[in-house]
C-alpha cells in the first residue's frame, strides 16, 4: 500500500544531437513534462511524451501540464491510498481523452510501486528479457549523401533496424538508395500520416522495397482507409497514431487496419492500458514493438521494461541515449551492446534523476502536497 505524499511537476527543455524532421515539422530541442510523487520516503519519475505542440497528437506538454495540475492533482488528492498503479486509470476514467497526461502519472507510480518492492520494474510487469534490440529512426535529411551516411553510422553503432521517416516528396527516393547500399538490412518506413488512398500509387512502389513494415501512412486518427490499405499491399502496416487505447486497438485488429502494432504507453493511456494490449496482442498472434518519442532517460527506462514482454518481439525505437542528448536528466545513459540495450536491474526504472541538470534544464516546477 502507497501512502501518496507530494507530487511534482517540471517543464524541461533539452538540446537534440541533431534536429530530428518528420513529416509534421522539425525539432531541434526536447520539451519534456516530468512528473514526480512521493510515498513512504521514495520518489517515483514519469515523463509525459506529449511533444511542444499538438503535430503528432493533439497533446501538448502544455495541456498535459493544465489537465495533471487541475484535474489529477485533485483526484491523486482525493485517493492517496493506492494499493497498485492500475487502480489509477479507472480513477482518471472521468477525464476524457488526455491519455499521455495520465499515462505520465501513472508512469511514475509504477516507478514507486516497484521502488517500494524493491524490484526492477520488469520484473513486476513480468518482463521475461534482460536486454532488448534496438532499432533506430532516421529523421527526414535534406539530401542522399547525409542520409546515407547517418544510416551507415548507425549499422556500424550496431543498430538492428533502420527506420527511415518519409513524407510526400521524401519517400521511393531515400528507400530505393537506402535499399540499394544495404541489401540485407532490416528497414522501415514511418510516413507520420502524411499519405492518402490517392497516394496509392507511391504506396505500391514502396511495397516492392522488401520493407518490414510501414508505420502510419494513412490519417493520425483513421482506421478503415488502413484496412483497405493493408488488403492490397504485402508490407504489413503498423499502427502508431491511430491507436490511443486498448479497445482501438482492438478495432484496429477487428478491421484488419494493421498487422502490426507500435506500442506507446504514453499515446495508449499508461501502463495498464499497454498491458491491456500486450495481452491482445498474444492472444492474437500480433507482432509488438515498443516506439519511442525522443524520450528523456525517464521515459525511455520505462520503454526499455516494457519492451522486455514476451509479446514485444521486434526491435524497438529506443536507442542509446547519446543518439538524442549531449546530457541526460537521468543517470547512468543508455548505452548499445551488440545491438541491444541491457535492461536496468536497480529498483523501479533503474535509473535516477541528475537533479544539477534536471534543474539547469527546468524552465518551470510546481510542487503539491496531496
Ligand atoms: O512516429 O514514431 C514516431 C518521434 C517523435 C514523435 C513520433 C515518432 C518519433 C520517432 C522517434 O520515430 C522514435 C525515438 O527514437 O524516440
Ligand atoms: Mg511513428
Amino acid at each position: 500500500m502507497l501512502k501518496l505524499e507530494r507530487m511534482s511537476l517540471f517543464l524541461v527543455e533539452l538540446p537534440l544531437v541533431s534536429p530530428f524532421a518528420t513529416s509534421f515539422g522539425e525539432e531541434r530541442v526536447k520539451h519534456a513534462l516530468l512528473v514526480s510523487l512521493t510515498a513512504d520516503g521514495l520518489m517515483g519519475w514519469g515523463e509525459c511524451v506529449a511533444g511542444s505542440g499538438p503535430w503528432f497528437s493533439a497533446e501538448t506538454v502544455e495541456t498535459a501540464r493544465y489537465i495533471i495540475s487541475e484535474h489529477i492533482k485533485p483526484i491523486l488528492s482525493a485517493n492517496k491510498l493506492l494499493e497498485h498503479p492500475s487502480e489509477l486509470p479507472k480513477l482518471f476514467a472521468p477525464i476524457r481523452g488526455h491519455p499521455m497526461a495520465k499515462a505520465a502519472v501513472e508512469a511514475a507510480a509504477w516507478d514507486l510501486f516497484a521502488r517500494a518492492q524493491k524490484k526492477p520494474l520488469f520484473q513486476v510487469l513480468g518482463g521475461v528479457r534482460e536486454e532488448v534490440p534496438a532499432g533506430v529512426s532516421v529523421g527526414i535529411h535534406n539530401d542522399l549523401p547525409s542520409l546515407l551516411a547517418t544510416v551507415e553510422h548507425f549499422l556500424d553503432e550496431g543498430y538492428q533496424r533502420i527506420k527511415l521517416k518519409i513524407k510526400p516528396g521524401w519517400d521511393l527516393v531515400p528507400v530505393q538508395a537506402v535499399r540499394e547500399r544495404f541489401p540485407d538490412i532490416l528497414l522501415s518506413v514511418d510516413a507520420n500520416a502524411a499519405y492518402r488512398l490517392a497516394d496509392l500509387p507511391t504506396l505500391r512502389e514502396l511495397d516492392g522495397y522488401g520493407l518490414l513494415m510501414l508505420e502510419q501512412p494513412l490519417g493520425f486518427d483513421d482506421l478503415l482507409e488502413h484496412a483497405h490499405l493493408s488488403q492490397v499491399l504485402a508490407t504489413p502496416i503498423c499502427l502508431d497514431e491511430s491507436i490511443d487505447s486498448a479497445h482501438r486497438a482492438w478495432e484496429a485488429l477487428e478491421l484488419g487496419a494493421c498487422r502490426i502494432i507500435n506500442v506507446k504507453q504514453g499515446r495508449v493511456g499508461g501502463i495498464t492500458e499497454a498491458l491491456e494490449i500486450h495481452r491482445l496482442a498474444l492472444e492474437r498472434k500480433i507482432p509488438l514493438w515498443c516506439g519511442g518519442m525522443l524520450e528523456t532517460g525517464i521515459g525511455r527506462a520505462l520503454n526499455v521494461h516494457l519492451a522486455t514482454l514476451p509479446g514485444f518481439t521486434l526491435p524497438h525505437d529506443i536507442s542509446a541515449t547519446r543518439r538524442y542528448f549531449r546530457e541526460d536528466i537521468a543517470d547512468p545513459p543508455f548505452e548499445l551492446q551488440n545491438g541491444y540495450i541491457p535492461v536496468p536491474k536497480k529498483p523501479g526504472l533503474g535509473v535516477e534523476i541528475n537533479w544539477d541538470r534536471l534543474l539547469r534544464s527546468c524552465t518551470w516546477s510546481r510542487t503539491w502536497k496531496l
